[in-house]
């Protein structure tokens, strides 16, 4: 599977995050610190509101070079030792641990968002063996996402955010003959999706949105406004890695257990 990675700097960490990392102030000293997401989907980074996280998973921050260090999990961070995206070819320089729970609160910067930061919050079945263990979040277009997103708006509490980090609507993207704008609301609509733990309907839905996303979808905001999304998805794509927002990763074969079973 190749998916997009994209870059979404730390602008500033949650308490939990800072005491976390206060041991590691040293190694992290003069380095911009980035969640690095992998997606599927790169034209839809228009609407990103957040990014989520698993609050159970365990997280390193890996050294890329002198100026840079990825969150990710060990996992993801080996395979990309391994896929020259560090300086050091096939070497891992781990300089802090966080729990996931920890990084919940952080503020970010999404790539190509309409917002100015988004925050990291809770997401219930985010797979530390998928991509790099960081989701970033498009309600508009990804049915878990938005599912994920009203969970956390009406019980702010039981899942430890602040109601203003969870603040957000979603941003439209793309239109599609059937669905509007807002494929992914639409679709929990329609299928009654009243949670994240609503995991079959979710599956459904999914599905739904990429084909119809890729097949019927416009864009419906950027630079190629009115462009087919089959046609402007590798172009966004490339803009982003021309920007060194993104890259390209690799998930090694075998190793998939897709969300959806
Ligand atoms: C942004 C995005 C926007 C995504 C969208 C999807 C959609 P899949 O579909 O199961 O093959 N993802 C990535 N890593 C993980 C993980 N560790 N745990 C849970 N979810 C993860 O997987 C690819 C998608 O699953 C990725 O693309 C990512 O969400 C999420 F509008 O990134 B996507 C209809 C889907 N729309």
């Amino acid at each position: 599977q190749e998916y997009t990675a994209l870059k979404m700097k730390v602008l500033q960490w949650s308490d939990n995050a800072k005491e976390a990392l206060a041991s590691a102030a040293d190694a992290l000293k003069d380095k911009d610190v980035y969640l690095v997401a992998a997606t599927l989907r790169p034209e839809t980074m228009y609407g990103q509101t957040n990014c989520f996280v698993g609050t159970d998973i365990t997280y390193g921050i890996y050294q890329v070079n002198d100026k840079e260090a990825f969150l990710v999990t060990e996992r993801a961070a080996r395979n990309m030792a391994f896929q020259k995206i560090f300086d050091k070819e096939g070497v891992l320089r781990k300089l802090a641990d966080i729990p996931g729970e920890a990084v919940v609160g952080t503020q970010i910067k999404a790539p190509l968002s309409t917002l100015p930061h988004v925050y990291v919050l809770p997401m219930d079945n985010v797979l530390p063996t998928k991509g790099t263990g960081v989701v970033t979040s498009v309600p508009s277009d990804s049915p878990d996402d938005y599912a994920t997103l009203q969970d956390l708006k009406k019980k702010p509490a039981y899942y430890k955010v602040l109601p203003e980090w969870v603040a957000v609507e979603p941003i439209p993207v793309l239109e599609t003959p059937t669905y509007g704008n807002m494929i992914a609301p639409k679709l929990c609509e329609m299928k009654k999706i009243n949670s994240q733990k609503d995991r079959v309907q979710l599956a459904e839905a999914k599905e739904i949105a990429y084909k119809e996303g890729f097949y019927q979808g416009v864009m419906a905001v950027g630079e190629y406004k009115g462009m087919k999304v089959q046609d402007a998805k590798t172009k966004i794509r490339d803009a982003l890695i021309a920007k060194k927002d993104a890259f390209v990763y690799n998930e090694p074969e075998g190793l998939i257990i897709s969300r959806s079973g």
